[in-house]
């Protein structure tokens, strides 16, 4: 009687144990970490097919979720992590991400070097992908009061309440509520933070949604189940396609300026192809393309040539003085103030 059972068990745990062999057999393989809709499809089939290979790509909906990911699977088997600068220093140092040879990236003479020296570790684990902005999306046309500042989207007005998604990330919750008290989002001081957390709940019950809401036409804030969100400014242009209703503010307080790379898995099962994309990638045409895909600023110099003047004059994608000047990049913090800050992210999140 339960000799089906046991054939199926035995036939699902051969097919299982068949998986990684596949994987790792089929040299051409190309598997990566990264955000949603962060390369586009045309260009990822264009490498498939001039290098005879596969790319899977696997997503994480926020940078701690990516983390999270990480701790949980020792980063096994990712060819290429796409990640904040931020976690390039704090991965390496976990032994998730391998430093990059640059002598086998000549892709890189386009980058501008600055962002090979944003972040510690940049420099020898990092290949700058895009850089952009964390601020506000909202809908103008259900909207009366234009948003302008976190505070807005902190305090919400009525017309607002249940209407707002946050990122589920405790860096950008507790950085950009701590903006809109008009600290430092690096700040490690308890009492800054102690305020942030506050300030943080009591906007909670207001919060129908911590999470990366989608960026095609199911996207709740289409529908108009929310009306404002915490989104990234590319993001937030890409969504407008969809409804010209839709504005990205930069905040008055400021956001988060952040830069985006593709780091190698230390635990890479076909290295190899993955410098051949980050080469692909880095061809002049191909960022040029990826960048009107994604709508965020590339640091690569011979693509911003060939790009729309439409583009590089959009003061979303690449923002003014004003709004450089009052953002802030994240940077590294002590051990004590990252503790303090997963103990407000958990009571937040959870
Ligand atoms: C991709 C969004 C990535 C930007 N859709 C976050 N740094």
């Amino acid at each position: 009687m339960p000799r089906r059972p046991v054939l199926l068990a035995l036939t699902l745990s051969l097919l299982l144990l068949q998986l990684p062999s596949l994987g790792s057999a089929s040299e051409r393989q190309l598997l990566i970490l990264n955000w949603s809709d962060y390369l586009d499809p045309e260009l990822v089939e264009a490498f498939e097919r001039q290098h005879g290979a596969k790319v899977v790509q696997s997503y994480y909906s926020s940078d701690e979720v990516r983390t999270q990911i990480l701790l949980e699977n020792d980063a096994e088997g990712y060819d290429l992590i796409l990640t904040s600068g931020v976690d390039l220093a704090p991965y390496a140092k976990r032994g998730w991400i391998a430093p990059l040879d640059h002598a086998r990236l000549p892709g890189f003479s386009h980058l501008e070097p600055r962002w090979l020296q944003a972040f510690p570790a940049a420099q020898s684990h990092g290949a700058p992908y895009f850089w952009g902005t964390l601020g506000i999306v909202y809908r103008s046309d259900l909207l009366s009061t234009p948003l302008t500042s976190w505070q807005q989207l902190f305090r919400p007005a009525p017309e607002l309440q249940g209407k707002i998604s946050m990122l589920e990330d405790s860096r950008d919750l507790i950085g950009m509520s701590l903006k809109a008290l008009g600290h430092s989002a690096n700040s490690s001081d308890a009492a800054q933070l102690k305020a942030a957390q506050a300030l943080l709940l009591e906007q909670k019950p207001h919060v129908r949604s911590y999470a990366y809401i989608s960026l095609d036409e199911t996207s709740p804030i289409l529908s108009g189940e929310i009306v404002a969100a915490m989104m990234y400014s590319g993001d937030a242009l890409m969504l407008q396609a969809h409804n010209e209703h839709l504005r990205y503010v930069l905040p008055s307080e400021g956001g988060n300026l952040w830069a985006d790379y593709f780091a190698l898995g230390h635990k890479a099962r076909n290295p190899d192809l993955a410098y051949a994309f980050l080469n692909f990638i880095n061809e002049p045409q191909h960022a040029a393309q990826l960048a009107q895909y994604v709508h965020y600023a590339t640091p690569n110099r011979a693509a911003q040539r060939l790009l729309p003047e439409a583009m590089l004059s959009d003061p979303i994608i690449y923002p003014d003085a004003t709004g450089l000047a009052s953002s802030e990049f994240y940077q590294p913090l002590p051990p004590r103030a990252l503790r303090l800050r997963n103990q407000i992210g958990a009571r937040v999140l959870r």
